[in-house]
């Protein structure tokens, strides 16, 4: 459900271009439920009506709140169970939908009360015959119906609006918190140097925190207290222990960087990212947890309810997994998994838990909760090659046709295999390669840029690349839906 409802959401979003995939997907989500509210809140309201009218507009005061509350405490609990807590706590959230919808059923009760009051003495005051009194009757009801719905709207829209502020102040205390200290902002990044440089409008090649995309299976991410947090381990162990962050940052730290892709992720989407990730390695680790014979797997609980299952084996032979505690310099942004988040080479976001409570030690494969819901249990990161820009300066076209060139840039990614090579093709003409930039690591994606001998006309670009050991990425189109998308990326321009 929650998959196909991404998939459904990703492709809408793309080709409406609405923005930033995760972003949008966030709102629509919201719009959905509030929708949904506003539908419950009529269906609701006019049952309250009905009843206000049976009784002759008596108690309606008391109707209004238990409506209020058959309403409200239902979304309370739900929100509660989801977990979809912001930073409030989960009890003063309650507390406070709970008294939203006391209110929004007073106010329709006491609504409904004056309307069969008014309705009663129009209908006694016009004594013209029945037809006038039903047409009375129908344009009262007409008119309650109106206000019942601006009522519904208006609490609704007020909900919305302050729940809109909270979480603007939220976003931004967070990233007044987050600026300070961003690697980033005192460092040269390691491939300053390298001589293939981006064509301009290609993608940032170090994506600011900020404009990550995110996804997740709630709406609302976990917000996890660092002083009360800490990183249970338990099962197939000696002894079971509860880390602190301070301890984990007490190991020796990794630094790498690192693209990450959601499986998600249409060819040429939005859903990838760039930047560099600190923790420590879990291999580094492993000895300290005091494994018991027999332990296999490591399974990762997160505190959304997330989890995924990774093998002892993998960590053994790739001390590049690592639990990863900072983006960028700074503690990870609570939207990316603050506290604890794990890294995996090669892999898919989904299979790569964010806000990590626990590890339990396990002596067998499990599947995790996406592969459950049906997703490719590997989820290995399959090649992919995008442009970004087709460089197209108007005034230096015109300066001088015959040496005219036009600079054609974009990325390839193949998840930690590298990128040994990326060509173009123009129309259908021969495949062309392009020049590679040095990558950030062998972790991320590549930059490379292509120089295009300028042509009138429509023309159709296309791009494709091989990894590290040589092999092309997949020509075959398939849809993000199990095993991720694939297909070559084409871009057509009028010049
Ligand atoms: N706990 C938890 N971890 C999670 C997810 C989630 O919903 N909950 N989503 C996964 C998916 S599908 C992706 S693509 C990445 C996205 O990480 P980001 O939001 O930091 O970009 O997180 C992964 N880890
Ligand atoms: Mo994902």
């Amino acid at each position: 459900m929650i998959g196909l409802g991404i998939g459904t959401m990703v492709a809408v979003i793309g080709a409406l271009h609405l923005g930033p995939t995760a972003e949008t997907a966030k709102m629509a989500e919201q719009a959905m439920a509030i929708i949904g509210l506003f539908v419950t809140g009529l269906v609701v309201g006019t049952m309250l009506f009905a009843v206000v009218r049976a009784v002759r507009g008596r108690y309606a005061d008391r109707l209004g709140l238990v409506f209020g509350l058959v309403v409200g405490l239902p979304v309370a609990l739900i929100g509660h169970s989801v977990g979809q807590t912001a930073t409030t706590p989960p009890i003063a959230n309650a507390l406070w939908i709970v008294a939203v919808f006391l209110i929004w059923g007073l106010v329709l009760g006491r609504a409904s009360r004056r309307l069969i009051q008014a309705t009663g003495t129009a209908t006694v005051s016009v004594q013209e015959g029945d037809e006038a009194a039903a047409s009375v009757e129908r344009i009262d009801r007409r008119r309650f119906l109106v206000r019942l719905g601006g009522a519904t709207a208006a609490i609704t829209v007020v909900g919305a609006v302050v729940g809109e502020l909270a979480e603007a102040k939220r976003r931004k205390m967070m990233s007044t918190v987050g600026t300070r200290g961003r690697w980033s902002a005192t460092h040269a990044l390691p491939n300053a140097g390298a001589t293939v440089k981006p064509v301009p409008g290609t993608r940032p090649e170090f994506t600011p925190l900020e404009r990550h995309y995110r996804i997740d299976i709630n709406t609302i991410p976990p917000a996890v207290n660092e002083e009360q947090w800490r990183l249970n381990i338990t099962g197939l162990v000696e002894k079971p222990l509860a880390l602190t962050l301070d301890e984990l940052r007490r190991y020796e730290p990794l630094h790498q960087f690192i693209t990450l892709r959601c499986i998600s992720n249409p060819v040429g989407g939005d859903l990838i990212g760039t930047t560099r990730w600190t923790g420590v390695s879990l291999q580094r680790l492993l000895p300290d947890l005091r494994l018991k014979p027999g332990a296999s797997h490591l399974k990762m609980h997160a505190a959304d309810g997330f989890f995924e299952v990774v093998p002892i084996e993998t960590i053994k032979a790739d001390e590049r997994v690592m639990l990863t505690y900072a983006w960028d310099g700074v503690p990870l942004l609570t939207e990316h998994g603050f506290p604890l988040r794990i890294y995996i080479p090669n892999v898919c976001g989904m299979k790569q838990p964010k806000w990590i409570t626990a590890i339990e030690v396990i002596d067998d494969w499990e599947p995790g909760y996406w592969v459950v819901r049906g997703w490719n249990k590997e989820a290995v990161m399959e090649a992919t090659s995008v442009i970004d820009v087709v460089g197209m300066d108007m005034d230096i076209i015109q300066a001088d046709q015959r040496k005219m060139i036009v600079p054609i840039g974009g990325i390839a990614q193949t998840g930690a295999r590298g990128v040994s090579k990326v060509e173009l093709q123009v129309d259908n003409g021969p495949w062309q390669p392009a020049l590679l930039r040095t990558p950030l690591s062998h972790l991320t994606w590549v930059i490379w840029r292509y120089e295009w001998p300028f042509q009138h006309g429509n023309h159709t670009f296309t791009v494709r690349c091989w990894d590290g050991q040589g092999v092309p990425q997949i020509v075959a189109q398939a849809p993000p839906e199990p095993n991720g998308a694939t297909g070559l990326y084409s871009k057509t321009q009028m010049f």
